[in-house]
Parts: C-alpha cells; sequence; structure tokens
C-alpha cells in the first residue's frame, strides 16, 4: 500500500497539540491477526451471536459455551503479536505532555507494543474472575470443570472482559471522558463507533472543539464530523503520521 498523505494542517496541529487522546477498536489489531466484531466477513458477529456469548444471560445459560469460545479468543490473542500502528502510538506516547490510550480492546496489545499508560473500557481477555465475587482468580485445575470453579465460593470462573448491559469500570471511563473533553486532538483508530459509551468519546471531543482524526479504511458514524478522515489500515496510516511528525521536526530543527 502506498504511503497515505497526511495534511500538512494535521501535522501543524499535532506539533503544537499538548493533550491529545486515542480511542482505538478492534479495527487496529486486525493487522496482527486478532478477528474484529462487525466486519461483514471476517469479523466475529459474522459467525457468532453476540447475544448468545457476551451477555451475562449468555453465561448464566451456557457457561460451558461461553468458557470455551473465549478459550479459543484467548489462544488467538495468545499467539497475536504488535504490530506497525500499536508500535507507533507508543512512539507517540513519549512526545506530548498529555497523552491518553484508551481502548476498548481486551487483547493487552499496546502495553506489549511499549504504550505505558493504558486506559482499558472492555477488560482483558486474559485475566479471569469469579462470576459472583468478582474476585481475579489466577489458576485452576487442567482436569476440573468447565468453566472452572472459584477456588473460594465454588462458582463458575469467566474472562474478565465487559458484556453486553454491564458496567464499564467506573475510574476508566471517567479518566476517558475527561480526557476527551480536555484534549486538543482527538485520533479515533479502528472502531466502528458503534458501542456506547466508547463511541460517544470522539463525539464529546468534537463537541468541546477538539480536532477529531479518524483512522479507519471504511467510513463509520464518526466520519461525518471528523475533522480530518485517514482512511486506510492503521498499521499503515499510524507510522505514516510518525514519519511525518518526524520530517517537520526535522525541518525545523526542533523535536
Ligand atoms: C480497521 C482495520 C485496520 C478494520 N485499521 N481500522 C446507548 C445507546 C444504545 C445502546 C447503548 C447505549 N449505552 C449503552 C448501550 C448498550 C450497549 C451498546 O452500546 N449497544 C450497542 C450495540 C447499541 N453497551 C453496553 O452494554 C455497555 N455497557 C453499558 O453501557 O452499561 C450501562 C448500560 C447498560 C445497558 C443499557 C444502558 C446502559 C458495555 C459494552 C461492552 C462491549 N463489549 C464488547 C465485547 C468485549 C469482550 C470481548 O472481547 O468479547 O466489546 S462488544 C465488542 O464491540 C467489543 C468491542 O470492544 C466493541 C466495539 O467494537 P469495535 O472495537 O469498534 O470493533 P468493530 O468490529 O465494530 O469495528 C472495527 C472497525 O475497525 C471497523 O470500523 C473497521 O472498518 C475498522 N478496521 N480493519 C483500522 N486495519
Amino acid at each position: 500500500m502506498p504511503n497515505p498523505t497526511i495534511p500538512d494542517e494535521l501535522i501543524c496541529r499535532l506539533r503544537h497539540a499538548e493533550r491529545v487522546a486515542v480511542l482505538t477498536g478492534a479495527g487496529i489489531s486486525a493487522e496482527s491477526g486478532v478477528p474484529t466484531f462487525r466486519d461483514a466477513v471476517t469479523g466475529l458477529w459474522a459467525h457468532y451471536r453476540p447475544e448468545d456469548l457476551a451477555t451475562p444471560e449468555a453465561y448464566a445459560r451456557d457457561p460451558q459455551l461461553v468458557w470455551n469460545w473465549y478459550q479459543w479468543r484467548r489462544g488467538l490473542v495468545a499467539q497475536a503479536q504488535p504490530n506497525a500502528g500499536h508500535i507507533a502510538l507508543a512512539q507517540l506516547e513519549a512526545r506530548f505532555p498529555a497523552w491518553t490510550l484508551i481502548t476498548q480492546n481486551v487483547d493487552n496489545l499496546h502495553r506489549r507494543a511499549g504504550s505505558r499508560h493504558v486506559v482499558a473500557l472492555h477488560g482483558d481477555i486474559a485475566r479471569t474472575l469469579c462470576s459472583v465475587e468478582g474476585i481475579e482468580v489466577a489458576d485452576w485445575p487442567a482436569d476440573g470443570p468447565v468453566p472452572p470453579r472459584c477456588p473460594h465460593c465454588g462458582a463458575g470462573l469467566r474472562p474478565g472482559v465487559v458484556w453486553f448491559g454491564e458496567d464499564l469500570p467506573h475510574a476508566a471511563i471517567d479518566t476517558a471522558f475527561r480526557a476527551a473533553e480536555t484534549c486538543d486532538v482527538f485520533l479515533c483508530v479502528g472502531t466502528s463507533t458503534l458501542v456506547y459509551p466508547a463511541a460517544e468519546l470522539p463525539f464529546v471531543a468534537h463537541r468541546h472543539r477538539a480536532c477529531v482524526v479518524e483512522i479507519n479504511p471504511d467510513e463509520t458514524p464518526l466520519s461525518p464530523v471528523a475533522d480530518y478522515r485517514l482512511a486506510g489500515p492503521a498499521g499503515v496510516v499510524l507510522p505514516a503520521l510518525v514519519e511525518a511528525l518526524a520530517m517537520a521536526d526535522a525541518v525545523t530543527g526542533q523535536a
């Protein structure tokens, strides 16, 4: 894919920005081989119904099915490596006095790419919780029941992700909204902006007069309000953004 053109005015906005917020979704991990949710062919929801797998009701109805599905996805995530998009965001973090990387992803690839401050809205698929007490459980017998049982209360264990109808972690969502309200530039990367409350964040940034940049090969409900749409894969567009910033720094002799 040819190097995408990054508008000069956007580079100028970024070079003068102090506060940058980023929201990422499944699209940024697509190039690492982690399936998105809503792609018509390869997305998880093209093959499975969210109400059968990603709700508390689904777990109550068929905990074994839900546990096994997440075990399969844990295997996919464990094999995935951060891609050029994750790495570019980790590189950008050092550049801004205030940087908030908000992710809906549960794959931990941002941290593995070197991002230090990550606000995870929808949990972490590698974590395991008691479905009743919510406490984290680190291990369980391999030959026991499916799903495994909580060693304290005997309830079934579940993945540490946020299902439809469940609250997001309060501290994370508060930090995310505050970043959206106060940032100069908001980068929205690889998300369909269909799942709330995360989907609200770029619109909040827009209402607070931030420059909103969408990085996504496809249009989304955010596209009409985005100040810039960089249409292309995150693994191509984000490194191009880092490179364009470095070139502008070199021309003016400053970082
Ligand atoms: C690329 C690319 C490349 C491809 N480069 N880009 C207000 C209105 C209506 C409904 C609600 C509302 N408020 C709350 C709700 C209910 C619900 C909701 O939003 N429903 C909507 C579907 C309508 N929200 C909730 O229930 C949330 N809880 C909550 O709000 O609690 C209070 C409450 C409850 C009930 C009512 C009211 C209030 C919880 C949401 C939890 C979402 N959980 C999931 C599963 C996580 C665990 C798991 O992994 O299994 O989170 S669902 C799934 O969607 C996952 C994702 O994080 C999330 C967002 O998906 P994402 O990341 O945007 O992926 P895709 O696939 O949709 O898009 C990928 C994009 O990438 C596409 O645009 C591609 O083009 C692009 N792309 N390749 C860049 N290479």
